[in-house]
């Protein structure tokens, strides 16, 4: 566990004593897509309906517009605080190579985000850059999310699936998706349809978060707009499925750079890191996709 106790003070709960949190390294650590950075350096952002800010204050986290029962329902997990990070560090870190990476990104936390937002939104990210992908995932927001009000300012959840099936492909193209929204349309259709008999298990996000790691990464490629890195990223992110390992430029860089010759292809690249780092893969990816994006590091 990586906190002593948290308390609750005027809609905010104070978490005491946190070890492995550093904002920027969680929220621009490339896996989520809808927190922004303040002037005061704090966080805002949407997840699981409701709109948060979080502080850094010492060993302290401060996180607004919340209480110590929906911190406990989703805070808690959302954050993975049950999680030592330390110890994982440790480990990954007897791989010399790694090293850098970790004291670069030595705050990250893997977020246990929501699977359907999560799969829209890594959709999009297909072929795409971060802050395109952040902007469309908002477009979509303000047009079928619900709502919210924080500080005098008004923010939006990410639709429902039911919500986001009154959209048409034109209008979900018109939020800046460009081509992927014949796949992102075609999606929230089967997701809907797991609701009936039929298409129970097929298309259901929930059955398919229960399957083994190999069985989810597989089940995902069901959804149009779903290979193998998508699938790696949403298994990662969402459903607690730590031995994936999504390869985009970044981590074939990283990879490069420090362990293998320029041209393998992306599926040698997540065997060899997969064989590497086992269990902890999804772990050691995110350092090294943090440190090769901010680094702006390049393969000669
Ligand atoms: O956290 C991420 N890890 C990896 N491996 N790839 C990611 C992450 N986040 C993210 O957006 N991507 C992909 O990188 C999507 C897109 O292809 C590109 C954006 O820089």
């Amino acid at each position: 566990m990586d906190f002593n106790k948290i308390i609750e003070i005027d809609n905010s709960v104070v978490i005491e004593g946190v070890k492995n949190f550093e904002l920027a390294h969680i929220f621009d650590c490339g896996q989520c897509f809808r927190w922004n950075r303040q002037e005061n350096k704090n966080y805002i952002g949407v997840a699981f309906g409701k709109v948060i800010e979080v502080e850094k204050k010492g060993d302290d986290v401060v996180i607004y517009n919340t209480n110590e029962k929906e911190f406990n329902e989703i805070w808690l997990d959302y954050f993975d605080l049950c999680r030592d990070y330390s110890s994982i560090k440790e480990v990954l870190k007897e791989d010399e190579l790694l090293r850098q990476s970790i004291e670069f990104g030595h705050g990250i936390r893997i977020l246990k985000q929501e699977p359907f937002e999560l799969v829209i939104s890594f959709i999009i990210s297909a072929n795409n850059r971060i802050p395109m992908i952040k902007r469309a995932i908002d477009n979509i927001s303000r047009r079928w999310g619900r709502e919210l009000e924080y500080k005098g300012n008004t923010y939006y959840a990410f639709p429902t699936p039911e919500e986001l099936a009154k959209a048409s492909m034109e209008e979900i193209e018109a939020c800046g998706v460009g081509f992927r929204a014949k796949y992102i349309a075609d999606t929230v259709e089967k997701i809907n349809k797991s609701r009936t008999e039929e298409y129970k298990q097929e298309y259901d996000l929930n059955y398919i978060k229960e399957q083994s790691d190999d069985g989810c990464h597989e089940a995902l490629q069901i959804f149009n707009g779903i290979g193998p890195k998508v699938a790696d990223c949403i298994m990662l992110f969402s459903m607690s499925k730590h031995s994936a390992f999504p390869v985009d430029v970044w981590v074939k860089r990283a990879m490069q750079h420090f362990y293998l010759a320029p041209d393998v292809s992306l599926k040698k690249i997540r065997d060899f890191g997969r064989n590497k780092f086992g269990e902890l893969s999804g772990f050691a990816q995110q350092y090294l996709f943090y440190y090769a994006r901010e680094n702006n590091i390049s393969v000669e």
